[in-house]
């Protein structure tokens, strides 16, 4: 029987502070993501397999079974739905907060907000909850541009430390959501290699409790 792992994993914040996670569970990639060009990365266990993807795709490629398993922001698996997936372990890793954010006071009440984001989904249903008339405009990223030249008057996006807020002359106004790294798992791969996945999350579990 096939028991192989691939894990979906983006570069930069998550595949770092995913790193000491995966070590608790034996697992070391060999090459590293930020030199290396490779997009499937070997690992010391011969039939686990790291591919690095961005972030928005890890839930698509989990929810199709292209990846056994993965870890996305809860930002982007609000986005996604989580189709496909179940969400087993809170990872506790980049956390920030999903916000509204916008210039101080600009606003004056007449006609409907304009709110820039990528988080088109959860910025729907942020002010569809509220029963606020709002015009969404996606964008792909930079959002705190979008006040500064008029696009929009507010913004939704992940804030961590608020500095790319302020140094933009925006602060946040609402919190819509905590935000931390979660492990998926293909529903399909749960099933079928359910041994192997099951103490795959243990072993997480057990690191992140002591992290
Ligand atoms: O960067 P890329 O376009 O490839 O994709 P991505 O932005 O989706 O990926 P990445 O690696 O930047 O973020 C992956 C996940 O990290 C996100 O889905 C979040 O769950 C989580 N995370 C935690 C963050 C942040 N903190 C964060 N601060 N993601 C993005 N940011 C950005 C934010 O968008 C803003 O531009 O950092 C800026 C704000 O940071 P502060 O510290 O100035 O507030
Ligand atoms: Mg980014």
């Amino acid at each position: 029987m096939n028991n192989a792992l691939t894990i979906a994993l983006s570069k930069g914040r998550i595949f770092e502070e995913t790193l000491p996670l995966l070590a608790a569970a034996g697992i070391k990639p060999i090459d590293d993501p930020e030199t290396s060009r490779k997009l499937i990365l070997d690992t010391n266990q011969a039939d686990v397999k790291l591919v690095i993807i961005r972030a928005a795709d890890v839930p698509t490629y989990v929810g199709y079974g292209a990846a056994d398993v993965g870890v996305a922001g809860k930002d982007v698996l609000l986005e996604h739905g989580g189709e496909g997936l179940y969400e087993p372990l809170d990872l506790k890793i980049a956390r920030c907060r999903l916000m509204v954010a916008g210039p101080e006071g600009k606003h004056n009440g007449q006609g409907r907000l304009r709110i820039a984001t990528k988080y088109v989904n959860s910025t729907r249903r942020f002010y569809a909850d509220r029963q606020e008339q709002v015009e969404i405009i996606k964008l792909y990223g930079s959002m705190e541009l979008a006040p500064l030249v008029g696009l929009a008057d507010r913004i939704v996006d992940v804030v961590d430390t608020g500095n790319t807020l302020k140094a933009n002359g925006l602060m946040p106004l609402e919190h819509i959501a905590d935000i931390s790294s979660r492990l998926v798992v293909n529903k399909a791969s749960m099933k079928m290699k359910h041994a192997r996945i099951t103490e795959f999350v243990e072993r997480l579990k057990t690191a992140v409790g002591a992290a």
